[in-house]
């Protein structure tokens, strides 16, 4: 079958049976309203809704299903399941690691709360979920070049410990009550429509900005900073052909998935082939920077590529041309 990117898709139910019904958790975040149009094309406008606690632009209301949802509200999470016969749920919401250090507690309400509300709902109803992970889940004492699939996980912030929760309480789920359990861990997303709020890996979005608009960008990471990064288009894709995946081919619940690593010098000398006068001064971030260097400065995916056929389309030269094709006016 052929999907609606253009790529191929294993056949599965959405073409056997009724499409599923999909609720987007922290749907304005930087990956919701990405993910929902790429849902949308595959499963039909209606049978995709993006939610969230704030309201939507005008672009995101006219595009298609928008409701309020708060994720730490337990009967309002079982209403909108209810009443729109929601089947599968991708939880987007969650406070990153940046921010996370500065507001523990929110990290963990939104963060370890607010995924058991959704674990609660998804085995009430039956749903299939998927909650990305992150290489944020490891920690100074976890191979760091590259982060292996299985390995300690011993991680430093609020955020990468809760997300080692996620990950743990999903499989435990799973083998416990059958939850069809769906888990990526993903590298800094790197987008131009949309920002990231909060992260450790933002930098490499806000670069892009900073050198169409004004030639000059400050950089909270030293410059040999090296990180695993992906462009977004891979990351939506992924996580289309994970909830798609044939249970029978998952070996486990939770992957590693790669793309490319990078630092702030090699990011900045890829933009300057296409901007040659972009200026990069450094004022290191030291709260930032201890968590960077606390991560995987490399990212081991061969078993998502084994179980499931994952493999990325963008390199860093591909990604440096696609985000400032998006970004530069005139371009869009
Ligand atoms: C962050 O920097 O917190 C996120 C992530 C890598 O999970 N982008």
């Amino acid at each position: 079958a052929s999907g609606a990117d253009g790529r191929r898709h294993r056949a599965t139910c959405a073409e056997d049976a009724d499409p599923p019904r999909v609720l987007i958790t922290g749907g304005l975040g930087q990956l919701g309203v990405g993910l929902a149009k790429l849902l949308r094309r595959r499963f039909g406008k209606n049978n995709v809704i993006l939610s969230d606690i704030k309201k939507p632009p005008n672009h995101v209301y006219h595009s298609g299903p928008f409701i309020y949802s708060d994720i730490l509200d337990h009967k309002n999470l079982r209403e909108i399941v209810v009443n729109n016969n929601v089947s599968w749920l991708v939880h987007y919401s969650a406070v990153l690691s940046a921010v996370g250090e500065s507001n523990v507690s929110l990290a963990r309400d939104v963060n370890i709360t607010g995924f058991h509300n959704v674990l609660d709902m998804a085995v009430e109803h039956g749903l299939r979920v998927f909650v990305p992970s992150t290489i944020g889940a490891f920690g100074p004492s976890s191979p760091r070049d590259p982060a292996p699939q299985l390995c300690v996980q011993r991680p430093r912030t609020i955020y990468g410990v809760s997300k080692v929760h996620a990950e743990l309480m999903g499989e435990y789920y799973h083998h416990r009550y059958g939850l069809d359990f769906r888990c990526l861990r993903y590298p800094g997303i790197i987008s131009a429509d949309s920002q990231p709020g909060g992260g450790t890996t933002d930098y490499a979005v806000q670069i892009f900005h900073a050198a169409v608009k004004s030639g000059h960008f400050e950089c909270n990471l030293r410059n040999d900073t090296r990180l695993p990064m992906m462009y977004i288009d891979d990351c939506l894709r992924a996580t289309l052909e994970i909830l798609e995946a044939p249970a029978s081919a998952l070996t486990t619940r939770t992957y590693n998935i790669n793309a490319m690593s990078f630092t702030p010098s090699h990011l900045t000398q890829e933009i300057r082939k296409v901007l040659p006068d972009l200026r990069v001064t450094y004022r290191v971030d030291p709260l930032r920077q201890a968590i960077a260097d606390s991560w995987p400065m490399a990212f081991e995916d061969s078993t998502a590529r084994r179980d499931w056929g994952w493999k990325h389309d963008y390199d860093l030269a591909e990604l440096v041309q696609a985000m400032l094709t998006h970004i530069t006016p005139g371009n869009r």
